[in-house]
C-alpha cells in the first residue's frame, strides 16, 4: 500500500482544494491529510480562517480522497508525520515547489509538486463574497 501525506489549511474547501486531493491519492492508495490547526493558522501562517479546525477535518473526513486528517500543529513535524505514517510521498501544489519546508523530506520519502488550479483560492471567495456584501437597506421589502 503506497500512502501519500499532504498539508494545508483547506479552508472554505474549494475546487481548487478537492483537486489536489484527487490528483494527490492518484498518487498512491492511502490519502493522509495534515491538517493546519487554528493555533498554527494563527501564530505562524498568519491567517484566521473562516471554518475552525474540526470543521474543516469534517469536511475533508467526508471526501472519497481523503482517508485519515491528522493535525498540523508547527512546520517542523513533517519528518517524524513522513516516518510514524511510513509515508512514501509527500505532495503539495506548484506555490510550494522548491520550499526549504519541503525540500528537505527528499531524504525521507518522494516529494511530488502538483499544479495549483488557477483562478481559484479562498482569498479570492472570501474578497468576492465581501464585494457582493448586501448594502444595508437594500433587502428591505419595500413598504
Ligand atoms: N491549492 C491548489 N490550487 C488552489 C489552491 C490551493 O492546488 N487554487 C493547493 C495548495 O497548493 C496546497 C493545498 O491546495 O497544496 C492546500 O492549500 P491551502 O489550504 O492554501 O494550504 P497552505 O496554506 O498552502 O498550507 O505546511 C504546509 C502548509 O500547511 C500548506
Amino acid at each position: 500500500m503506497k500512502r501519500v501525506l499532504t498539508y494545508g489549511t483547506f479552508d472554505l474547501l474549494h475546487y481548487g482544494h478537492i483537486r489536489l486531493l484527487k490528483r494527490a491519492k492518484e498518487q498512491g492508495d492511502y490519502l493522509i491529510v495534515a491538517l493546519s490547526t487554528d493555533e498554527f493558522n494563527l501564530s505562524e501562517k498568519g491567517k484566521t480562517t473562516y471554518h475552525n479546525f474540526e470543521t474543516r477535518k469534517e469536511m475533508l473526513e467526508a471526501l472519497r480522497y481523503v482517508d485519515l486528517v491528522i493535525p498540523e500543529k508547527n512546520w517542523e513535524q513533517k519528518a517524524d508525520d513522513v516516518q510514524n505514517f511510513f509515508v512514501d510521498t509527500v505532495v503539495m501544489g506548484g506555490d510550494w515547489a522548491g520550499s526549504t519546508k519541503f525540500e528537505y523530506l527528499k531524504d525521507y520519502c518522494d516529494v511530488v509538486y502538483l499544479d495549483r488550479t488557477s483562478g481559484v483560492s479562498t482569498t479570492k471567495i472570501k474578497e468576492e463574497l465581501k464585494l457582493h456584501e448586501p448594502v444595508s437597506g437594500t433587502n428591505q421589502i419595500p413598504e
